[in-house]
């Protein structure tokens, strides 16, 4: 029987390293590790992230910050360095169990002199305790009787693909035990670790402490004969600056409340936590394995990516799992993914939203910098919540070369993203105390931006937005962008009945809220009068929506015509061509139409989906296309359409089809597809007045059954293979 819930590597590919690093991350939401193995092997990123820990560097601004390395393990046996690069491998699996994060590896490996052992690595980042991680190594030499050493401890030599970030603090070994204290070079944040080895053997083991620089470490050796198993349980502690003031005396603290605690003890805790992680989460799919096992591992990166106790971190765009993007977050965030939560973990969802409120002074900022009223939120943010996109990268085709990058300047879609997230989790929980403390000025400042950036049209009598970037970056600098107007229409009109809203309900929270933001009954004024004007494009003659103006005019390649190919249009075209062609990055029209159904006449809807969809650079554009076109070919297009762009986006990462993975998890298409599966296939869409359910299960689906969170109550949806009508 095919195991629906463990992902598996058959063979050791040396290849495939950094694709199966992030694929075997494990994490809990406070910190996540790639898979790389214990032993180092050249080009593995041994990396652990932990959120809200960024520090400065050039170009980028702020990145997130590789901790010391844990995973280490050197392992002499007999006298012989553990190294897959040598001698005979003579078995290999990876697991990697989603029901609760264990990564496991087994192997047997013939030393070049001839010993050969066996070998079992497990490892987990506790959900129960996130504070801990464990790591477990349990070798059984099988022709040979010797000394077997281990070597492990903290590198703290670590880097950010070879950019330093870390300034030494102090370090210590004790007994068993050693610790490492380190700060960050720019942003000044403390960080601290400490670990305890314990190794179980049927001879006597003896413990060395090697306090080298910046990498303290144990060293512990035993002996065993043929067919006796030793084993070392490695536990970790870890704290910083953001937890805590004293993030060494904690970390030391918590590894001395570990101690007696054992692996299973501490492993008894996690997979209690894990469960119930599924108990709320879990999509069951039958009659198609793959789309089963894809969605699981989707739900466990989001679920190992998802901040539950802090509200001032936000996922970047390659969650925990990657240096892509260097940890920044984009819309990504509050448009792909947080729906995930918002419908199975409102609590997470909560602190992802608050960290957007506690941001609103860097978009207040952003605002007041070019000009405008209100707050503009960053289109990439990172720690503070300032703007942190890049303005030039190196060319990566010529390195003499910068590309100028404009979406930090204009690609100001977000705030309406931003509003929209917080109105779909009011919606979707009531949560009136977040609403009324937290999401009402995210709204209302958001909103107010809108006001100040919408330019009026003497000649048509409208307001528009000009020079903007749309979902579809393959086209810059244009101007009315729909998606970008149309969003801004709708917030404008939902800030305005927010405002009513809280005049009702809660009069005096309102007043005091209109005071600390100054809003008057004149912005609510123009607010609708710049709703009920905005600029919108749609020919009546056509139904037709055009992305942004000009749009027809530009060059009508197919897409057809650049096959085969194995590049996106962009970089086939260019930077300027791709400009002027009409084939697009990713759904943008279809975005729209996806987020605000109300926003377009529906007897309109089809022919906008089919212009644009032959348009759209699927396969090789952005990897946030193809779960919204899946949910789009559910409500307009074809079967074939949906199911065909729903297995694209499940592939993303198990299969690394943009030949990017290794740079990190697509947060957004792994939140794509629980919403192309929840929304598209499900067809669940909510509203003010509540939910609706209109299945459209793929032909061969035999079930889906889902979960989801409505204003408290946990509801159930068990659909069979003939909902839908066979769709
Ligand atoms: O936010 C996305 C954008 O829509 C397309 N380029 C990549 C970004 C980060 O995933």
């Amino acid at each position: 029987m095919v195991d629906l819930w463990t992902i598996s590597e058959a063979s050791f590919e040396p290849r495939r390293l950094r694709h199966n690093e992030t694929v075997f991350t494990v994490g809990n939401g406070y910190l996540g590790t790639r898979g790389a193995f214990e032993e180092a092997y050249p080009g593995d990123q041994r990396t652990t992230f932990v959120h809200g820990v960024f520090d400065n560097l050039p170009i980028f601004f702020s990145e997130l910050v590789n901790f010391p390395d844990w995973l280490e393990l050197e392992i002499i046996l007999a006298g012989e360095h553990f190294d897959l690069a040598e001698g005979k491998l003579l078995s290999f699996e990876r697991h990697l169990d989603l029901r609760n994060g264990l990564l496991t590896r087994t192997l047997r490996w013939r030393s070049p002199a001839g010993r050969t052992t066996r070998m079992e690595f497990r490892r987990f980042a506790s959900l129960a305790d996130v504070h801990a991680a464990c790591l477990q190594a349990t070798l059984t030499p099988e022709d040979y009787s010797g000394k077997i050493e281990f070597r492990s401890g903290l590198d703290g030599g670590t880097d950010n693909l070879s950019f330093k970030h870390w300034d030494w603090l102090g370090q210590g070994t004790e007994d068993q035990t050693c610790w490492l204290h380190l700060r960050t070079h720019s942003s000044q944040i403390e960080a601290a670790m400490a670990v305890r080895l314990q190794v179980e053997s049927g001879a006597a083991v003896a413990t060395e402490n090697w306090d080298v620089h910046a990498h303290p470490t144990l060293a512990c050796s035993t002996d065993a004969e043929p067919g006796q198993t030793v084993r070392l349980e490695k536990i970790v502690s870890i704290f910083t600056g953001r937890d805590t003031q004293d993030p060494l005396s904690a970390a030391r603290k918590k590894l001395a409340s570990l101690t007696g605690r054992n692996w299973d003890a501490l492993w008894r805790e996690h997979a209690k936590a894990w469960k119930e992680e599924w108990r709320r989460c879990d999509v069951v799919i039958e009659g198609d394995d793959e789309a089963q096992l894809a969605i699981r591992f989707n739900i466990y990166h989001l679920l190992i990516a998802g901040p539950r106790y802090d509200e001032h971190v936000n996922i970047g765009a390659k969650t925990l799992s990657g240096y892509g993007y260097r940890g920044h977050a984009f819309w990504d965030t509050e448009i792909f993914m947080l729906p995930f939560f918002t419908f199975t973990r409102p609590e997470i969802a909560r602190n992802l939203l608050s960290y957007r409120y506690h941001n609103l002074p860097g978009a207040r900022e952003k605002a007041a910098e070019n000009g405008f009223k209100g707050a503009q939120y960053p289109w990439e943010s990172a720690g503070d919540g300032r703007e942190v996109t890049p303005t030039w990268v190196p060319n990566p085709n010529d390195r003499t070369r910068m590309i100028r990058i404009w979406t930090g300047d204009i690609e100001i879609h977000i705030s309406a993203d931003i509003a929209f997230a917080a109105w779909q989790y009011w919606t979707a929980s009531h949560d009136e105390e977040f609403l009324v403390e937290r999401g009402a000025e995210i709204i209302l400042e958001t909103a107010r931006f809108w006001a100040s950036r919408a330019e009026w049209n003497q000649k048509r009598g409208d307001y528009e937005f000009k020079d903007v970037i749309g979902p579809d970056e393959y086209h810059d600098h244009v101007d009315n962008n729909a998606y970008t107007n149309l969003m801004a229409r709708w917030h404008l009109r939902l800030a305005r009945s927010i405002v009513d809203w809280l005049k009702e309900h809660h009069p005096a929270k309102a007043a005091r809220l209109f005071e600390k933001i100054d809003l008057k009954e004149d912005n609510l004024e123009r607010w609708q009068q710049i709703a009920d004007h905005i600029y919108r494009p749609v020919n009546p003659k056509t139904g037709l929506i055009e992305q942004f103006e000009g749009y027809f005019k530009r060059k009508d390649v197919s897409l057809e015509s650049l096959e085969p190919r194995n590049e996106s249009a962009q970089s086939l075209f260019g930077i300027d061509g791709a400009n002027e062609v009409q084939i697009i990055k990713q759904p943008d029209v279809a975005m729209l139409m996806y987020l605000l159904p109300g926003e377009l006449e529906p007897a309109y809807a089809k022919v906008n989906y089919d212009y644009y969809t032959e348009r759209t650079d699927l396969t090789f554009g952005s990897s946030l296309g193809p779960s919204i076109q899946a949910i789009m070919a559910t409500r307009l297009g074809t079967p074939g359409q949906a199911y065909e762009n729903f297995i694209r986006a499940a592939r993303a990462d198990l299969e690394d089809v943009r030949g990017n993975a290794g740079d990190g998890i697509h947060g957004a298409s792994a939140g794509g597809l629980w919403q192309a599966v929840v929304f598209g296939f499900g067809g669940l869409q909510i509203s003010d007045e509540g939910w609706t359910l209109t299945p459209k299960l793929p032909a061969h689906w035999k079930r889906l059954a889902f979960k989801f969170v409505w204003r408290g109550e946990e509801v159930k949806v068990d659909l069979k293979g003939e909902d839908g009508a066979g769709h």
